[in-house]
């Protein structure tokens, strides 16, 4: 009995003694991980996206808030994050509706001497071909596609001359240029289908301007934005004394929402050789009863680098008979039957070239 009762008192000693030293960890773990800061940990984690290689990280991050904001985590993830006194950046303003960069009309020039590297030098602030404005929220994100082959010299006027142009808009914007492999006969429309569908890769670009390699544009109030409607921008260019070449022109730079290019099913891509595939998609708007916008011919002025027809892009013969044909086939030739290699994909300083194997007529 009094053997019993000293070995059950020390193992009631033992007993506390293990709720107690229980109790202390509990209470250290509380004192040492608040609730706070591990939310904040957590939210630290989930909203910044490492930067990516392909210079797309900062879009990336913002994307990913968005997401978290439209599950109704986003407000309370990031006001953890402001209190834990981490490195978001603050919110950019929206720019202003008019930017105050903008110079008006200018008389370019295009010095033969000029080389691609002197425009990479010239442009340290593009980070593979895109920019964001630093200081302001851009009003639109826009993707500039240009169809290529064998067109260096006008790249590099035309990179010399957009990218400043771009940047006093206040854009947010990317320039992609598609390059078509092998010797094949040229098509600009099929090159701006997949322009179209690779930019989307990247980022859900508000508007997608197709820009054809030689037009520069002289009046930076020609703003490379996106309408309610389809834009036609090149209505002028000095080599038809600034007029528009025929009342239905809709060719050498157009700019496109992603639902209006959708409507229709994108360009067609049938169009192989020189005429028509401009044409082609003016009347896919015309048979859904949407009308085309131009900015004042007085600002929409170009200037085009003086070429001769290219070797490979003949006139096609029978772009007429296609072009009839338009109502019958858009809906099933078009983005949606677009077929194409990717060659190779570089994210060079000015441009992300897009290398393409799209076949032959
Ligand atoms: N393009 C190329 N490489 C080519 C062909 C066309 O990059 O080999 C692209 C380029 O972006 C060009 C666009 O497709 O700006 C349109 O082609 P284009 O410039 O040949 O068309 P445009 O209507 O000229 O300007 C047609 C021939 C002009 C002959 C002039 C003779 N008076
Ligand atoms: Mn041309």
């Amino acid at each position: 009995m009094e053997l019993c009762s000293s070995a059950c008192n020390i193992s009631h000693r033992a007993k506390y003694f293990v709720l107690l030293v229980l109790s202390l960890s509990v209470v250290a773990w509380i004192i040492i991980f608040p609730g706070d800061t591990v939310t904040s940990l957590i939210s630290f984690n989930s909203t910044h996206t490492p930067v990516k290689e392909d210079g797309l990280g900062d879009k990336l991050h913002s994307t990913t808030e968005e997401d978290f904001k439209e599950d109704g985590l986003g407000d309370k993830l990031h006001s953890t994050t402001e209190a834990s006194n981490l490195t978001t950046p603050p919110q950019k303003v929206d720019c202003p509706k008019v930017s105050p960069l903008l110079q008006g009309l200018r008389n370019l020039s295009f010095d033969s001497s000029l080389t691609l590297n002197d425009v990479v030098t010239e442009n340290e602030n593009v980070r593979a071909g895109e920019y964001e404005p630093p200081d302001c929220a851009a009003r639109q994100s826009v993707a500039i596609l240009i169809p290529f082959r064998n067109r260096e010299r006008h790249l590099v006027y035309l990179l010399h001359h957009l990218h400043p142009f771009l940047q006093r808009q206040q854009l947010h914007y990317a320039i992609y240029v598609i390059h078509q492999a092998g010797n094949a006969t040229f098509n600009r429309a099929k090159l701006l289908n997949i322009g179209y569908l690779e930019a989307l890769k990247d980022y859900n670009w508000d508007c997608f301007i197709f820009h054809d390699v030689d037009l520069v544009p002289e009046d930076d109030r020609n703003l490379y934005v996106c309408a309610e409607t389809p834009k036609h921008m090149a209505g002028g260019r000095n080599t038809t004394g600034y007029k528009m070449s025929y009342p239905r022109y809709f060719g050498g730079v157009t700019a496109l929402t992603r639902k209006q290019f959708v409507q229709v099913n994108g360009f067609s891509n049938s169009y192989w050789g020189w005429g028509c595939e401009d044409d082609d998609l003016y009347v896919r708007f015309q048979l859904q009863k949407v009308t085309i916008v131009r900015p004042p011919i007085a600002i929409a002025r170009y200037s085009m680098v003086f070429h001769t027809r290219d070797k490979g892009n003949e006139k096609n013969k029978d772009r007429f008979k296609l072009l009839k044909k338009t109502q019958e086939v858009w809906m099933k030739d078009g983005l949606n039957s677009c077929s194409y290699k990717t060659l190779s994909m570089d994210r060079l300083p000015l441009y992300v070239n897009i290398t393409v194997d799209i076949g032959k007529p």
